[in-house]
């Protein structure tokens, strides 16, 4: 068995999972829980970084980051799956680009209320974040994926867009039509996108 480090409400650990859901590989992963706060988790050993996800391998080497592990399960699948062969490739690899930018700017507006006192937080660096997530997302709305698209940049944009909905109450819905539109078709389209939704406990 391949074991992913994550939990429950990585973004970047659910295009992990949704990748292998749409490879058809979900069976020979299994899930152990990490925690990134955790000095005595063995997630920092595994991933110097302290970062999920991480795919611990059968010979026991690890990989990371998200794009190296979805890279290796389309390899495991016998390749060109989720990431086709030019001249599709590298289109497809900016908008997964575009959408983990997007993950990683949110995550940072998070982390600045978890890590931070309210007294300390930096406007002017929550809003530079915020800025580079509208201007993805005006990317993204002048043209989302195709409808029927289950390609890595298709996952990773649902995984973006989903975070957005868990983090920050869908509030990027009202300016995207076209965006969510298209949201709501992948997630009708892909079982995996359900299936690994977080919901936070109330
Ligand atoms: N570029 C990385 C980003 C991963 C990432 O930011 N993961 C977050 C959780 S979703 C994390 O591990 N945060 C803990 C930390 O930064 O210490 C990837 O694609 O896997």
């Amino acid at each position: 068995m391949l074991v992913l480090r994550s939990s429950p409400a990585s973004p970047f650990g659910r295009k992990v999972r949704i990748a292998a859901a749409v490879l058809g590989l979900s069976d020979r992963i299994e899930i152990v829980a990490a925690d990134t706060n955790d000095p005595g988790d063995s997630l920092r050993r595994q991933n110097p970084l302290g970062k999920i996800p991480a795919l611990v391998l059968e010979d026991g080497a690890v990989l990371y980051d998200s794009r190296v592990i979805v890279e290796y399960l389309d390899w495991l699948a016998g390749g060109g799956k989720i990431i086709p062969a030019a001249p599709g490739r590298f289109r497809i690899l900016t908008l997964q680009a575009l959408a983990d930018g997007i993950m990683d700017a949110a995550i940072l507006q998070i982390y600045e209320t978890r890590f931070r006192q309210p007294d300390q937080y930096v406007p002017k660096w929550q809003d530079h974040q915020a800025a580079k997530v509208e201007r993805a997302l005006e990317r993204a709305e002048a043209a989302p994926p195709e409808a029927a698209a289950r390609d890595i940049g298709a996952i990773a944009l649902a995984c973006a867009l989903g975070y957005l909905d868990l983090r920050f109450g869908g509030r990027w819905r009202a300016g995207h039509p076209r965006l969510a539109a298209w949201l709501d078709a992948f997630a009708a389209g892909v079982p995996g996108f359900e299936s690994t939704r977080f919901t936070a406990p109330a």
